[in-house]
Parts: structure tokens; sequence; C-alpha cells
């Protein structure tokens, strides 16, 4: 991938007034500060953004975040995507509160690098600003930060500005390019009606494409809507690409449900919830333990809810523990596996700590049980553990299942599926993957339904395929379901015979009495030909009580003595046969064939002619023109009906 085909997405971080918008300015030439309260009052409140090419022509997307203590709601919604982050540091104050609090922040986000600005240092001769840079490194000592490379500008002489450039450009080629194949992933930030126009969403596209025409699911609320126009950097574009700042027109999207923090996704990839278990760190700066249900605040991607932290194994943790815990949100919104956030506390507003998601959508654990701590453990620890996990709880999912549960891509996912199987512990049936013990006891479920079905319906050839799929679990897709059944018939276990399926070398037998009522049956139905009437007129003229009834004309059916033409009427095979000639005979000699034509060649009623044609047209025999019938494939020689 070349260089202008790199996108990425910087952010601004550091205490207010330090001079982060002023250096965005001075690099790309845009005033991020746009709304008029931010000119008068001189402070960032919302986030900015700004298109900024680098010389090698990879495109930049740059967030300006305020720094303000106030709007650190706000810093949180812009700074969860970013790449690189330029932590900036006026040379004359120094370290300060919220440079620590952003710090934190990028910290528990996993921000992968970032480079540390001195500004206004023109204000400052360089002795000072070597204190200063010593204090500041003294604070990112033991963080990502640690060995970041430090930039001294000025942005309003210019100085340093150029080496910032480049050392931008450096860092950000060392990356991997964003994961354009996976599904789109677009954190909304903004939205906003223009008249005539629409709902517009603006966001920076984690991963995935955006293009014009795509259909794409808005959670919350979950709806699929159009893509009218896409726009990367304020301009129109076909396609928007991950690591791009994107807007998007959404055709005929009315914007109620739809929110900050609402996401932007390939439909059905993604799924909201409102509760999620997770590795959860309390920072040692937090002034107070943490108890359990505590009230809180959480931000995830450009998200922000109240939620509680349901500690699971104690009642109250400390500043600086870590703990595995459920959190509870008070509204749904779209989490995934491995996706960091952010804890504040309700008062003071500080924040306090934040985590990751080690399952997006658990199911509500038990406090203080040891088992569920060492599930949560095994979920959080491997990768492959995490998908046999949630193998054993669904029973079979398809592939994109787990990646949707797992967070994890599908190439990794393929991946550890094929090691899992490899090493006896999970295998593909059909478009699923199950553990291996899971098929096992499937294979069994359905060999005991063959089974029991031969005992109870000891007159028919075996159960009806559907009937034998609806003993499996609903999750069980039809693939998957052909799949096992498959096995089993190649492994001698079943065989199939058409619709039905049986154990080798089962064979209906009838008893005495049956085969004396089924003689009697078959008569009154041969007798009848093609006039025979329905199931309660020929059981009576045939003498056979109700009960048994059922499971005779069933018996007749599966043996190919009857037809079934519809509902409770059936007619022998012979007379079928004779009908079937006399239809080619027919059509042998003219075009058309009406209902009227057909009964009085048969011999039949309204009723039942009708139903044979039908049973004709079903076959695609015949085909109905209005009131007549004209010959479409008539069977070349006379065949049986199933
Ligand atoms: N002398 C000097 N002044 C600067 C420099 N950079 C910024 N300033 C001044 O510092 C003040 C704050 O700058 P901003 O860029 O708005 O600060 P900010 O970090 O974006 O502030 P918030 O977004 O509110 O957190 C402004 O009055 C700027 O003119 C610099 O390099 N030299
Ligand atoms: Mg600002």
């Amino acid at each position: 991938m070349n260089a202008a085909t790199r996108y990425h997405i910087i952010g601004t971080a550091g205490h207010v007034d330090h001079g982060k918008t002023v250096l965005i300015n001075t690099l790309t030439g845009v005033n991020t500060d746009r709304l008029k309260e931010e000119q008068e009052r001189g402070i960032s409140i919302e986030l900015g953004f700004a298109p900024f090419r680098l010389s090698d022509g990879s495109m930049v997307g740059v967030v300006d975040v305020p720094g303000h203590e106030k709007f650190i709601h706000n810093m949180l919604a812009g700074i969860g995507g970013i790449d690189l982050v330029l932590l900036v540091v006026d040379v004359t104050e120094g370290v300060m509160p919220q440079t620590r609090e952003h710090l934190q922040i990028l910290q528990l986000l996993q921000i992968p690098q970032g480079i540390l600005v001195l500004t206004k240092c023109d204000l400052a001769e360089d002795d000072w600003i070597d204190i200063i840079e010593e204090e500041v490194r003294e604070a990112l000592a033991a963080t990502f930060l640690a060995n970041a490379p430090c930039c001294r500008v000025s942005a309003v002489r210019g100085d340093g500005i150029d080496q910032l450039r480049q050392t931008i450009q450096e860092m950000l080629a060392r990356l991997q390019p964003r994961d354009e194949d996976g599904p789109t992933r677009l954190p909304i930030d903004r939205h906003f009606t223009i008249s005539g126009f629409g709902t517009v969403v603006t966001g920076t596209l984690l991963s995935g494409r955006v293009k014009v025409g795509d259909r794409v699911e808005v959670l919350p609320p979950g709806e699929t809507v159009r893509v009218r126009e896409v726009q990367v950097h304020g301009r129109k574009a076909d396609v928007a690409r991950a690591g791009q700042r994107v807007a998007l027109n959404l055709a005929g999207f009315e914007r109620s449900g739809l929110m900050r923090g609402s996401v932007v996704a390939t439909p059905g990839f993604f799924s909201m919830t409102d509760r999620f278990d997770a590795r959860f760190n309390l920072l040692q700066e937090a002034s107070r333990p943490l108890k359990f249900r505590d009230p809180v605040h959480l931000h995830t991607g450009t998200a922000k809810v109240s939620a509680r932290v349901i500690l699971l194994d104690r009642d109250e943790m400390q500043p600086g523990e870590s703990v595995l815990a459920q959190i509870h949100l008070d509204s749904p919104l779209v989490a995934h596996r491995r996706d960091r956030f952010i804890i504040r506390s309700y008062s003071p507003m500080t924040t306090i700590g934040g985590g990751q998601v080690v399952d997006p959508a658990p199911v509500k654990h038990k406090r203080f049980r040891s088992e569920v701590m060492l599930a949560l453990k095994e979920l959080e620890s491997g990768e492959g553990s995490f998908v046999v996990q949630k193998l054993a709880e669904l029973g079979c999912v398809k592939l994109k299942e787990i990646e949707q549960a797992s967070g994890l891509g599908r190439e990794r996912i393929a991946a550890l599926l094929e090691s899992l199987e490899a090493a006896g512990q999970a295998c593909r049936v059909g478009d699923q993957w199950v553990t291996l013990e899971t098929a096992r006891s499937w294979r069994r479920v359905l060999t005991e339904a063959v089974d029991s079905y031969h005992r109870e319906q000891a007159l028919l050839p075996g159960i009806p395929h559907a009937t034998l799929k609806g003993t499996l679990p609903a999750r069980v897709t039809p693939k998957a379901f052909e799949q096992l059944l498959a096995d089993l018939v190649s492994g001698g276990d079943l065989v199939q015979r058409g619709e039905w399926v049986a154990r080798p070398g089962f064979t209906p037998r009838p008893t005495e009495e049956q085969s004396r009522l089924l003689q009697k049956l078959e008569q009154v139905y041969r007798e009848a030909g093609a006039a025979a009437k329905g199931r309660v007129d020929m059981l009576s003229l045939a003498g056979v009580p109700d009960a048994p009834a059922e499971d005779l004309l069933a018996y007749l059916f599966a043996n190919n003595t009857l037809v079934h033409l519809n509902d409770d009427t059936y007619i022998h095979q012979q007379a079928y046969q004779a009908c079937i000639v006399t239809l080619k005979a027919h059509f042998a000699a003219n075009k058309t064939l009406t209902l009227a034509q057909f009964r009085d060649l048969i011999g039949s009623a309204r009723k039942q002619t009708q139903a044979i044609l039908e049973l004709f047209d079903s076959l695609k025999y015949t085909m109905r023109k209005g009131d007549e019938r004209v010959a479409w494939q008539l069977p070349d020689e006379v065949m049986r009906a199933e």
C-alpha cells in the first residue's frame, strides 16, 4: 500500500489553553474553534476537525479536543479512534490537572503512540524549557509515552513546526493500515438535519468502507438505511475508507433514537447490549473505593451512558485494584469484545478508571461464585478458549457470529477455528461451527429420534425429514442439519429414502389386524378410482375405525399405494397413473384442456378433478392459463407421484 492510500487519525490532548487549537491551525490552516462561543471565550468546547496532508501524500484527519475539565465528555467522544496523540504542554505552565487526566484516559484507552509537544516556546528560555521537559517526562515515565519523541514549538513564530510535521509522518508510516476489509464501524460524533437534505452523521471510520448506495445499520436505534451521499474531509466521495473522517447523508432516516454514540455499521454485524463483562481497573489516583452498584458514567467509542459496576467477587474495590466485573448500562449501546471504555465518577466528575470488554453479550452472573470468576478469566485470557466457550454456550455459531462476539477479524477467527479443529475441540457442520461434544450429542439426538419414531410410528417407513430437523435446537441451520444427517448416513447409522429417514434395515411390519384393515382400505380406494372422496367417507366405506386410520393412510401413502392430492384426499396409485395416461393422450390431440373436459375423461367429480389438475400444475406437467390448461412438461414415461 503506498503512502497516498493510508489514512490515519491524530488527536490532541492536554490542559486548557495550552495551545492545542492554535497548533492545529498552524499545522493545517484550519481553525477548529468554529462556534461563536468558542471564539468569544477563547476556549474549545466541542471537538474540532481538520484535514491534514503530509508531504508523502498521506491524508490525516485531525481531531482537536477541548482541554477544559467541564468538556472532558467531548474530549472522550473524539479521542477513542485515534492512531497518534499530540500531548500538548504549555512550557509556561508545565504539567496541569487535565494534562494528567488526559494522560490517564489515553493510557486506559491504549492509544498506540504519541508525541510530546511543548508549546509556547517563544515565551521561555531554553533552560526553563529543559526543566519543564524533565517534569513532563517524569509524569510520562510509567506510561505509553515514556519514550515518546518531544517537539518544542512556537505556533505563533512557527519554530519547530516542520520538525513536528516530519515526526508525525515518520510515526504514522510505522503504523499498520486499518482494516478496510473488516465490518464497517463508524461511531457517530455529530448528527444534524439539513432542511431538504435529511440527516447527516459524522465520525471517524474505524474499520471497513462506506459507499454511496450502501445499506447500513444505525444502532441505536437499530434501523437499516441507505447511504445517499458520502463526504470525506468535507468533499464528496464515492467511498470512504477506514481511518478517514466521514460525513454520511442517510436517506429517509428520522433522527429519533439517534445520538452521539450511535454507530453506523454493516447490517447485522454489531448488536446493542445493556450489559457486558469487562476487565476493570480503578485508578490509583481515584479518591475513594468503588462500591458494588455505585452509579458511574461510562464512555466508549463516542457514546456516554450512565452505568453501574457490578462487582462479582467483592463488595468494594480499592484504588489501584483490577477486577473482572459486569457493567450494567442504563441504555443500550454497541460494545464489542476488546473495546476500551472509561469510567468517571458522578461527583466529583473525574476519571476514576476504565477497562476492556471481555464479553459483549453475557448472561447475568451470580455473585461470589468461583466458577463464574474462573470462566471469566478463561474468556479474558485466551482467544481460543473464548471461541470454544461461545460455541459451548450457543451450541452452534456461524463464523460471522463468532467474529461479532469476539471482536477479532475474520481471518484470525478462521485460523483459530482451524487450530481448534485440529486440536479436536471444534468442528464444522455445514455453515456452522460446534464443539466436538455438541456435534456428538446432536448425532445422538438424531439417531434416538429415528429410533423412537420407528417405535411409535411403526407403520411408517421412517421419520419425515422436516420432523427430524425439528428435534435439534432452532439455531441449527438447514445446511448444518444436512451435514449431520449426511455424516450419519455415510457412517451407516441412518438411511435416507426420499423424504423419509430411517435406520438401515427398518421395514414397517403391520400386525395381522392392521394388514386386514389395510387391505380393506386399499380395496375401497382402488374401486373408487379417480372419484375417491375425502378421508371420512372412504374410512366409513372401508369400515375402518378412526383411531388407527391416520397410521394406515400414512403407510399406504409411504409405500406409494395412495397418492396424496390435498388435505384429506387421496387416490389410488392405479387411478392416478390412469389420469396421467389420459392427460398425455388428450394433449397428443389437443392444445388445451378444461376442468370439465378432464372430469368427463376420467369420470370423476369436479372437486377431485380440480385437485388432480392442481397436483399436475405443481409438478409442472400442466400450466394454468385462465380457465384452461396447456401442456408444460408432460412426463416421458408414466412415473409414480412421490
Ligand atoms: N505566545 C504563544 N502563544 C500561544 C502559542 N500557542 C497558543 N498560544 C496562545 O494560547 C492561548 C490558548 O491557545 P489555544 O490553542 O486556544 O489553546 P487550547 O489548548 O486549544 O485550549 P482549549 O481548547 O480550550 O483547551 C491563545 O491565546 C493562543 O494565542 C504559542 O506558541 N505562543
Ligand atoms: Mg482548543
